[in-house]
């Protein structure tokens, strides 16, 4: 996608925060500091719209960015970093299940791991309650500028075998050389060509309950997720 205006459009910290314009939304969703920020500062081709840090927990609240003054990425909240309060933990989660569960302009998800490390049981929970929800997503690996080109099909074979799924459909991305920058737009681009109301009954990409994560789960953070994965 060739992207001509990229601006802020305001934060939330609970849904009646969010923009009211109606306009598609695609959500970055994954633990602390995997580079959800970055991702989108590469894909608008804006060093800085969205802010990034070497400190985990830098996005506290839903940060939108309107693209070509059409559609909107939605930075979400890091989770499953241990280092911020219980309170603020639960309040971040409180606050992405809602706008998941209940935005119907939401597209859809890029969820976002560290291609240097496996899925965590926070990322294939949330991976498991997306199906659930019927919510399309799409898997994306970055810093694999960190990982040797020779090990790509290697990290690759293995996230698929965690999070279920078609190799092929796992994305490979680093924000720091821009490799795998295309094929993320074209998945965005074709999240937001989905009618609208097909979203609820959309096929899965993977079927539910594969991998390690448990099956039942009515939110995508559930109690036992107040991570203790970061430290
Ligand atoms: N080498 C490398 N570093 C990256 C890449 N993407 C992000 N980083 C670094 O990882 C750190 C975290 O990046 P962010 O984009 O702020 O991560 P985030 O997921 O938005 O973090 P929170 O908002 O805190 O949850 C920063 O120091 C980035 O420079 C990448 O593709 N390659
Ligand atoms: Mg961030």
């Amino acid at each position: 996608m060739k992207v001509f205006g990229a601006q802020y459009g305001g934060s939330a910290v609970d849904l009646k925060g969010l923009p009211g314009s109606g306009l598609p939304e695609v959500g970055f969703a994954g633990r602390s500091n995997v580079g959800k920020s970055s991702l989108i500062n590469c894909l608008v081709g804006v060093r800085g719209l969205a802010h990034t840090s070497s400190t985990p927990g830098r996005t506290r609240f839903l940060n939108f960015y309107l693209i070509n003054s059409s559609f909107y990425f939605v930075d979400l909240p890091g989770y499953g970093y241990a280092k911020v309060s219980k309170q603020m933990r639960s309040s971040f989660r409180g606050m992405i299940e809602s706008y998941l569960k209940s935005r119907l302009q939401l597209k859809g998800l890029i969820l976002i791991l560290d291609g240097r490390h496996q899925a965590m049981a926070s990322d294939l929970m949330l991976r498991d309650w997306l199906i659930q929800e019927g919510l399309p997503f799409r898997v994306v690996l970055t810093k694999m500028d960190q990982v040797p080109h020779r090990q790509w099909a290697r990290v690759q074979a293995q996230a698929a075998g965690l999070l279920g799924g078609d190799r092929d459909r796992i994305l490979l991305f680093s924000a720091a050389t821009g490799e795998g920058k295309k094929e993320v737009w074209r998945a965005i681009e074709k999240m937001l060509g989905e009618p609208r109301n097909t979203r609820r009954q959309a096929k899965p990409m993977i079927p539910p309950g594969q991998g390690r994560a448990r099956k039942e789960r009515r939110a995508p953070f559930g109690p036992n997720t107040q991570q203790v994965e970061d430290g």
